[in-house]
């Protein structure tokens, strides 16, 4: 179910339709509807004489003239009165009506400013949050690309606990490539210092690996290998052990994929709509076994999946990545995967909100 929002003029969005937050008389105004009839031409005013206005929480479709959109579907957002005279069902509605008259044109692709949240006097952060809902709420049912499009530098979620919980999470993890604190310099020899003991064990996993003659019936057990004589830490263990696994198998990422799709007991539909990726992508990694991710894909279908740690790093290595602790992005995902919260539209405004990428492709390669 791609959905993105994206910081632009929607009077520049080359999508099927986009949509105006008009009012009842559907004859122009200021704000965003006065830019979509500067950017249409005036033949927009003309076809929408003919229209004979529109209700609140209704939605009329017209043709796009000059601008990049093939339509313009206007809309009638409520005005905002105090929040206690139906404002919140009736902008719902709006999302809904114009999503709606979408799918009955067959349009694939639309994108939307924020309805009421200008001159009507919504308040931003809830008119977001309306808005959000109602295109997720349409997505998870339908085959459809759809940009909420905001204008200038605006904080939306920056209030949520998750976005807080994150930010706290990267300023306590995040490492700058170009440090040169002894601290820092500490923490990366005690890494080394693991890796050299990874290295030993994991040739000894791999030698133990090697095919051997079963033991008889009643043999005494075989010895153990010998130890290095240190002790190996338990979550360094876990993650060879996955090494290993990842190693003796060639499978990529398109069959490791689909394998964890059947193993989660999910349908690809569900999988991909959860990943916030479009059907013609899942279709392309579905028919190419050679198929190459970008990692926020890769990071898309780990939300979708539900993905353990571990299992999260083992995709990640299938498609030629791993977390990193100086990229933002990854130190965001880790920690929701440490948490165990997958929601893609969440994280997706908490990573609108630190200007990073978001997940999922919304109809772009990946
Ligand atoms: N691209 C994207 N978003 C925009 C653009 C743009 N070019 N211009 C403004 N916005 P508003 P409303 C944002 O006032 O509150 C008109 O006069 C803007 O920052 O356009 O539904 C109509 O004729 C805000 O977040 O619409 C009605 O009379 C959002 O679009 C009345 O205003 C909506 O702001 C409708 O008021």
């Amino acid at each position: 179910m791609p959905f993105e929002i994206v910081r632009d003029d929607i009077t520049r969005m080359k999508v099927d339709a986009i949509v105006n937050a008009a009012n009842r008389s559907l004859l122009g105004g200021g704000g965003v509807d006065g830019a979509i009839h500067r950017a249409a031409g005036p033949e927009l005013r003309a076809e929408c004489e003919t229209l004979g206005g529109c209700e609140t929480g209704q939605a009329k479709l017209t043709k796009g003239y000059r601008l990049p959109a093939r339509y313009v579907i206007h809309t009638v957002g409520p005005i905002w009165r105090g929040g206690n005279a139906g404002e919140r069902e009736l902008l719902s509605s709006c999302y809904r009506s114009a999503l709606e008259l979408a799918r009955k044109h067959h349009l694939e692709s639309v994108a939307f400013p924020l309805i009421s949240a200008g001159a009507y006097g919504y308040p931003k952060e809830e008119a977001m949050e309306v808005a959000v809902d109602a295109i997720c709420q349409f997505l998870l049912h339908h085959e459809m690309t759809v940009y909420l499009v905001v204008f200038g530098r605006q904080e939306f979620f920056t209030g949520r606990k998750l976005f807080q919980d994150v930010k706290e999470y990267i300023s306590d993890n995040y490492v700058d490539s170009h440090v040169n604190r002894p601290s820092e310099n500490a923490r990366q020899m005690a890494w080394l210092e693991d890796e050299q003991q990874a290295l030993a064990l994991e040739k000894r996993i791999f030698a133990e690996s090697a095919p051997r003659p079963e033991p008889e019936m009643g043999a005494a057990p075989a010895a153990k290998p010998a130890s290095s004589g240190k002790s190996i830490p338990g979550g360094l263990m876990a993650r060879l052990k996955w090494k290993e696994l990842i190693r003796r198998t060639d499978e990529g990422f398109s069959r490791a994929l689909l394998r964890l799709i059947d193993e989660k007991g999910m349908k690809d539909a569900e999988c991909y709509r959860k990943a916030n990726v479009d059907r013609r992508l899942f279709a392309k990694i579905r028919s190419d076994p050679e198929y190459r991710p970008s990692k926020p894909t890769v990071f898309a279908f780990i939300m979708a999946l539900e993905l353990s740690l571990p299992e999260a790093e083992e995709l990640l290595e299938k498609a030629g990545f791993a977390i990193s602790h100086s990229s933002k992005m990854d130190l965001v995902i880790e920690y929701c995967i440490r948490e165990r919260f997958y929601d893609v539209m969440q994280i997706n405004e908490v990573l609108y909100e630190l200007d990073l990428p978001l997940l999922g492709n919304c109809g772009q390669a990946a």
